[in-house]
């Protein structure tokens, strides 16, 4: 195909953990007999009471059920803290880089587990028990983790909102799931400006009903003043001294609920993403071991937000339960100058670094120089996630970052999927720029076409999963239907990701991005319907559609059309008001990047928005519209065309 491979280099290749035919024979294995694979597997995490069966799964038609490992029982804190005590305890755990390049701190494992215990006493001593949910709304600080492993300690369901989400966005995320207390910080800090946690916390307690909540834990970052409300408030390190620094963890039954994580879909509310104990422990520390050849004496980097999918997976749960040391930094790429990434990587010897390719795009526009005047002698492996890693940026990310040396993993994988499924291994794979390669162990990948055919060899359709993994979602909080129906629906008996994807004549895998009406800026979700939504509350808003368009640095920027209500008119003003009130209503990510007042949207005589045309205007790919004969008013199509607002 002409396409550029680069092999594995000899080094990686000698001292593999897993090597091309290693690879080969585990996965063959994996797909063979799964419950004999992963009752093997299994056993890499510790259990109180040993597991007997191992998988009992199926994804329908008719009934969706997924159990893994169902009959033991375990604890993830114990498994990410106490195990490693014997062994690893003056080892550190966690290396936390603040957003202020002159503060750090070191907290080994022995420190992790007093910090730990002392959060669960506090939550416990308020009421939090097994099965309860608690909202975490936390800066990238070691406390965030800290109060992650607590839940899993006390087996309380953590539910992570990311610090960029609005005090309504939080709001509707504390009532869905129906947690009673709140961790949170007087204020966070990134790139050296604040951001007002427990502020938005108490503007988002106050659109709920008053006994909603019954309490705020508020962790010191900043000193800055914050409200503190009588009985409900109260500052983690008053509460802190008043409790020991020992807490048994809490036996739970593989399939207890470890956390939930709030993601959006194609329609409406962001879904409750429910994860349990067992199964995606142990997906999540195997990945964590070949995906990045982690070893003994490895310091481990992922840049990504605990307030996502990857700041579980592979900065706290599976880097901790493999006893790795795993760096948690604070801040942003580009503070206080461009260099900083390659700087922290200096400062901690960082031998695996995990990053996005939004950041490395926005890097590569400073230019070499920057990474160059670095060392980054330590770097063995580079990752890749998120969004769909072009060429470009693939290259640059090799060859300037990784001086040529470091193999790059381009993983996918999905909040609903817990743990990485498709990627290259470093001994293992060779890699293209732009694919992601092979599937995991276990991982079985279909592409299928519209009508649910199963596509052979090279072809391009929808990606979905035949069989399950352990680490995949089980449910919908709340509502199982949906679950079913999101993915299990769109073709009947397998697991449909929303993405679409190419395989080629060597069967690498490369992902083309959403086939639904998701789209992906800088690495994050955002669902079309829901900036629609939020656009049509705005008063002067009669309808709204919302598309993606390629952006150089997001990925994917987000592209509103906007008509409005009889009598307003369009202005620079209102424009700025419109990306205002979205950035307020959902957060900062949500914002849309291009506006275009249209005074019609193409419709189908049946009232349905053509998308299609839409997102091509978006793209600025206007010739090629297709068949517009079913719209019910062709002339507005002109207009959209005329005052298109992405012209390159
Ligand atoms: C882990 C994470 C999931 C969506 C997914 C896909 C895109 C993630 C990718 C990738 C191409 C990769 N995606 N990794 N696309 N190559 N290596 O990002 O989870 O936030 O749920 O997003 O991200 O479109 O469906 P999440």
């Amino acid at each position: 195909m002409g396409q550029r491979v680069i092999e594995v280099p000899e080094s990686m290749r000698a001292s593999a953990q897993i090597d091309e035919a290693t690879y080969r024979a585990w996965y063959e294995a994996s797909v063979r007999d799964p419950a004999a694979f992963w009752g093997e597997h299994g056993r890499r995490i510790d259990w109180f009471k040993p597991y007997t069966e191992v998988q009992d799964t199926t994804f329908g038609p008719g009934k969706v059920s997924i159990r893994w490992f169902a009959d033991g029982v375990t604890n993830a804190a114990h498994n990410c803290i106490d195990r490693h005590l014997a062994t690893r305890g003056d080892q550190v755990a966690i290396l936390w880089e603040g957003d202020d390049p002159a503060e750090a701190r070191a907290i080994t494992y022995r420190e992790l587990h007093a910090e730990v215990c002392r959060m669960a006493n506090v939550l416990r001593n308020r009421g939090v028990a097994k099965g309860d949910r608690v909202t975490l709304y936390m800066p990238m600080i070691p406390e965030a983790a800290f109060a992650m492993l607590a839940c899993a300690r006390l087996g309380a369901i953590h539910s992570v909102v990311f610090g960029g989400f609005s005090p309504d966005s939080l709001a509707g995320r504390i009532q869905g799931c129906g947690s009673r207390l709140v961790v949170t910080a007087d204020e966070g800090l990134r790139g050296g400006r604040t951001v007002p946690l427990k502020a938005n916390v108490d503007a988002a307690l106050a659109r709920l009903p008053a006994d909603s909540v019954d309490h705020v834990v508020v962790v010191r970052r900043t000193g800055g003043a914050v409200a503190m409300e009588p009985g409900r408030d109260v500052y983690y390190d008053a509460a802190a001294r008043e409790v020991t620094d020992t807490c048994p963890a809490v036996p739970v039954e593989a399939e207890h609920p470890l956390f939930l994580l709030y993601t959006s879909g194609s329609t409406g509310q962001p879904k409750g993403v429910v994860h349990t104990t067992g199964g995606y422990l142990v997906y999540a520390a195997m990945t964590h071991q070949y995906v990045f050849d982690h070893r003994e004496g490895d310091v481990y980097w992922c840049t990504a937000d605990v307030g996502w999918v990857t700041g579980h997976s592979y900065i706290v749960y599976g880097p901790l339960a493999n006893g790795a040391t795993t760096l948690m930094f604070e801040g942003i790429p580009t503070y206080p100058s461009v260099s900083r990434f390659w700087e922290v990587v200096d400062k901690h010897k960082v031998t695996i670094f995990y990053t996005a390719p939004t950041a490395i795009r926005s890097l590569m526009g400073a230019g070499d120089g920057p990474v160059r005047g670095t060392s980054r002698a330590s770097l063995r492996v580079l990752g890749s996630v998120g969004e769909p890693i072009n060429p470009e940026a693939w290259d640059w990310y090799h060859r300037v970052v990784g001086d040529g040396r470091c193999p790059i993993v381009d993983t996918w994988w999905q909040t609903e999927t817990g743990g990485i499924l498709i990627t290259p291994l470093p001994g293992a794979t060779r890699l293209k720029p732009g694919s992601a390669t092979k599937p995991f162990f276990g991982v079985q990948p279909v592409v299928v076409d519209g009508e649910n055919t199963v596509l052979e060899g090279a072809c391009e359709g929808n990606l979905c999963l035949a069989a399950s993994w352990p680490g995949q979602m089980r449910t919908v909080w709340g509502d199982h239907e949906r679950f079913v129906q999101t993915y299990f629906s769109a073709f009947p008996g397998r697991y449909f990701s929303g993405d679409g994807c190419r395989r080629d004549a060597d069967g690498d895998y490369w992902i083309t991005g959403r086939v639904d009406d998701v789209i992906n800026v800088s690495g994050h979700r955002m669902g079309t319907a829901e900036v629609e939504s939020s656009l049509v509350a705005h008063p002067k808003v009669s309808e709204a559609a919302v598309v993606g368009y390629p952006h150089g640095v997001k990925g994917q920027g987000i592209y509103a059309y906007v008509t409005l209500m009889q009598g307003e008119a369009p202005s620079e003003g209102l424009r700025k008001e419109l990306v205002a009130w979205v950035r307020k209503d959902i957060g900062p990510i949500a914002a849309p990047d291009l506006i275009q007042f249209a005074p019609g949207l193409p419709k189908t005589r049946s009232g349905k928005i053509m998308r299609r045309i839409l997102r091509k205007i978006a793209e600025d790919e206007f010739s090629a519209l297709g068949d517009t004969s079913t719209l019910a008013e062709p002339a507005v199509v002109d207009d959209l065309i005329e005052n298109r607002q992405n012209r390159s």
